[in-house]
């Protein structure tokens, strides 16, 4: 038994992890009145200094958990980044919820409940969830964007008290730990392989993210990936689809020809020409007719949404594009940090090409097959240049299909790709890889690839 572990009881929630998640969840209790005491894993955390000054009262824990007496405390509510399976949480009969449980039980004692519209997804969440936003922003709802984007879903409830709407991005660690999110819009955009070590797996990664459709209203999900769609049906009492074909219904969207131009369609109905859309790649279209989807659900003005649309350049660092040089287009998607954002990327950016892509692709792998690049790459690209630690890896799952370029660094890369490149081609930095090997994240990598560009560009 420790010193901290003297002062809790049966009243006392455990938070878990000294991030942005944990002050949250910290400044909720504390609101409420309700005691609780921090717990972090890490022996000296980086936040503990900070926290101690906000709350001089509050007992702290830190390092292994199981030197706390768990079964004596009411419940122990985790920051996403902490595993459930630390050792020390799983005990019969203790109750263990994360961040966004919090948020859901805060919101249900609303006299009146805003609208939640949850989204979720392995790729594309943070692009959606921003474009929900401005919409419903530019549709005049007052409305409050977050969650694994940026801001816990708790803080947001104390700054915008008002907010009739709630748009949260939601991560397999938050979902997993909210048993009822209760959405009345539930988003699931696409399934790749991602924190397969912290899901035990595929097949667990994927539960983790069907908790999206747990007591949800309408369910958005993605006709192209069958993965999408709720495993059990009467988790949701209504289903709407989006996907790259003519959609089958009236509620459903969808692409079709029209004219010898591609249309955004609801049922039968046009609602936005393709070359409107300011993101480039089908790719980007795809999360367009979701955020349409969702707005129309929501019973926001078509042509309010269709304005916000014709003006959203996307999120920096996603399928950008930030040079033209030479009829040579350079796209930086350094968000790109896994299999399935590189494939979409490559399959929706090559379709739109007169010439060919030059992919630049490198870094961590996290043990993840590159095999799945090797066709489309095939179809789309004049060569692949890799680079960074796993760049032998890339090479091995590519090389029988495609020219493999392989050189030490980003900006070798670069070089190659400025002279191997012909008018009407794509450069693409989508690496499918963590940036950590040779950046500090993925931020700092396409920044670097920008700034290099800036050198190199004749009138820049
Ligand atoms: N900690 C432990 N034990 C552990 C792991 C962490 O005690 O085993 C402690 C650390 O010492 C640290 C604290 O937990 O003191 C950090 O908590 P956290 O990792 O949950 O991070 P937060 O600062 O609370 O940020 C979290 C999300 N982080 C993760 O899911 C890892 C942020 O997503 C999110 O923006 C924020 O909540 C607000 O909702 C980041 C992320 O990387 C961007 N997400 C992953 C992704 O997008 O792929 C899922
Ligand atoms: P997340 O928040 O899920 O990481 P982002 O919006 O930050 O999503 O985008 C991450 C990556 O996903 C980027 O590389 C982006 O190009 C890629 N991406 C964008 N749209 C799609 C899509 N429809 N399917 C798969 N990947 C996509």
């Amino acid at each position: 038994m420790t010193s901290t572990d003297m002062l809790i009881g049966p009243h006392h929630s455990v938070v878990v992890g000294l991030g942005r998640s944990g002050l949250a969840i910290a400044e909720y209790l504390s609101r409420r009145g309700e005691p609780f005491i921090m717990a972090d894993t890490r022996d000296r955390p980086a936040g503990l200094s900070d926290f101690q000054r906000l709350y001089p009262d509050v007992p702290v824990h830190c390092g292994d958990l199981r030197r706390l007496d768990l079964q004596k405390v009411k419940r122990v509510v985790l920051s996403p980044g902490v595993d459930p399976r630390t050792p020390g949480l799983e005990q019969p009969g203790l109750e263990v919820v994360g961040e966004t449980a919090l948020f859901v039980e805060a919101l249900s004692q609303r006299a009146k409940r805003p609208m939640l519209i949850a989204i979720t997804g392995s790729n594309a969440k943070s692009t959606v969830t921003t474009l929900v936003g401005d919409m419903a922003r530019g549709c005049g709802i007052n409305v409050a964007v977050g969650g694994n984007l940026g801001t816990p879903a708790l803080r947001l409830l104390a700054q915008q008290p008002t907010a009739e709407c709630f748009v949260l991005e939601l991560s397999s660690f938050q979902l997993e730990t909210t048993p009822q999110l209760g959405a009345d819009i539930a988003v699931h955009l696409n399934l790749s392989s991602d924190h397969l070590d912290r899901h035990d797996g595929m097949a667990g990664y994927a539960r983790a993210k069907q908790q999206i459709f747990n007591g949800a209203g309408i369910g958005i999900i993605n006709r192209d990936d069958a993965a999408t769609a709720p495993f059990d049906p009467a988790q949701v009492a209504r289903v709407v689809s989006f996907g790259s074909d003519m959609p089958g219904s009236d509620s459903d969207w969808g692409l079709a020809e029209l004219d010898a131009a591609v249309w955004l369609m609801k049922g039968s109905q046009p609602v936005m020409a393709a070359r409107d859309v300011m993101m480039p790649g089908q790719h980007s279209l795809l999360n367009v007719l979701a955020a349409f989807a969702v707005g129309d659900e929501a019973g926001w003005p078509r042509d309010g949404m269709v304005d916000i649309v014709a003006r959203f350049a996307g999120l920096a660092h996603r399928a950008q594009r930030v040079a033209d040089i030479d009829g040579v287009t350079w796209i930086n998607d350094s968000k790109g940090t896994n299999v399935g954002a590189t494939l979409a990327a490559i399959e929706g950016i090559g379709v739109t090409l007169a010439g060919r892509l030059i992919l630049l692709a490198g870094g961590v792998g996290k043990g993840a097959d590159f095999t799945p690049l090797a066709e489309p790459l095939a179809r789309h690209a004049r060569v692949a240049v890799v680079y960074g630690r796993d760049r032998a890896l890339l090479a091995r799952a590519l090389g029988s299909v495609v020219t493999v370029v392989v050189v030490d660094t980003l900006e070798q890369a670069m070089q190659h790709a400025m002279g191997a490149a012909q008018p009407g081609d794509a450069v693409l930095l989508s690496p499918a890889c963590a940036s950590l090997d040779q950046f500090d994240n993925f931020e700092a990598r396409g920044e670097a690839f920008c700034a290099w560009l800036k050198q190199w560009q004749p009138h820049s």
